[in-house]
């Protein structure tokens, strides 16, 4: 898969070479583009936004220099996901299906917004366009939001992660229990023991303890 973000701020997308995503792109399996929006600039100042049509606070990111970006990133097979408070809910699901996506194109705004018409031309064009929120809190900009979604797609991407074990349990829990209580060694910790059950090696009551566990945290939708 190949991810593409658009941005003022490039350095944003610094933490994209750590950890899991890192060694994913050392891997061949995501390729990162990150590309600096103030580049595609059309005017001698390097302007991106202007204030609002109607009046109003803030300001308004040109379409000219969006349209100059995007349209040499979109290609045939590109979603295009603009990030915005407006947006439909980011979620697991969501997630999934983009993880099964061959290019994705991160549009990451700041200020007011991007000026709307590049969502319109776009969908014009019959590209794929996504207005995505990931979650009811106003940021800054779309950058900490497309790293989150960045993350949570990459993970689910095959081979990504070490243990595909981990990734069954978690889509079983998506619907089920999506939590329980989690601990490691010493098995007394300032004189706080770990539950007996987890020492017991019975896996099937291990198991019904950790459901009952996630229903206890509000956790489990069963
Ligand atoms: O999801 B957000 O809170 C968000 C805020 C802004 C944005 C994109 C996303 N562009 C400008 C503010």
């Amino acid at each position: 898969m190949k991810i593409d973000a658009v941005t003022i701020f490039p350095e944003y997308f610094s933490p994209l070479k750590l950890s899991l995503l890192g060694k994913a792109q050392e891997a061949g399996l995501v390729e990162f583009g990150i590309h600096d929006l103030r580049s595609y600039a059309t005017n001698v100042h390097n302007q991106v936004d202007d204030t609002p049509y109607g009046g109003g606070a803030g300001m308004v990111m040109m379409p000219e220099v969006w349209g100059q970006a995007l349209d040499k990133l979109m290609e045939i097979d590109s979603d295009l996901i603009i990030l915005t408070p407006a947006g439909k809910r980011f979620s697991q699901s969501m997630a999934a299906k983009f993880s099964t996506a061959s290019h994705l194109v991160f549009a990451c705004g700041r200020y007011e917004g991007i000026d709307d018409r590049v969502r319109q031309y776009y969908q014009s064009k019959n590209f794929r366009v996504h207005e995505v929120s990931i979650g009811d809190y106003v940021l800054g900009g779309g950058e900490v939001a497309s790293l989150v979604m960045i993350e949570a797609i990459t993970r689910l991407i095959p081979g990504v992660l070490g243990n595909p074990e981990s990734l069954a349990q978690e889509s079983h829990n998506e619907q089920d229990y999506l939590e329980y209580p989690n601990f490691t060694k010493p098995a007394t910790w300032r004189d706080i023991s770990v539950p007996e059950i987890l020492l017991s090696g019975n896996h099937g009551e291990i198991a019904k303890w950790r459901a009952a566990q996630a229903v206890e945290r509000g956790k489990s939708n069963l």
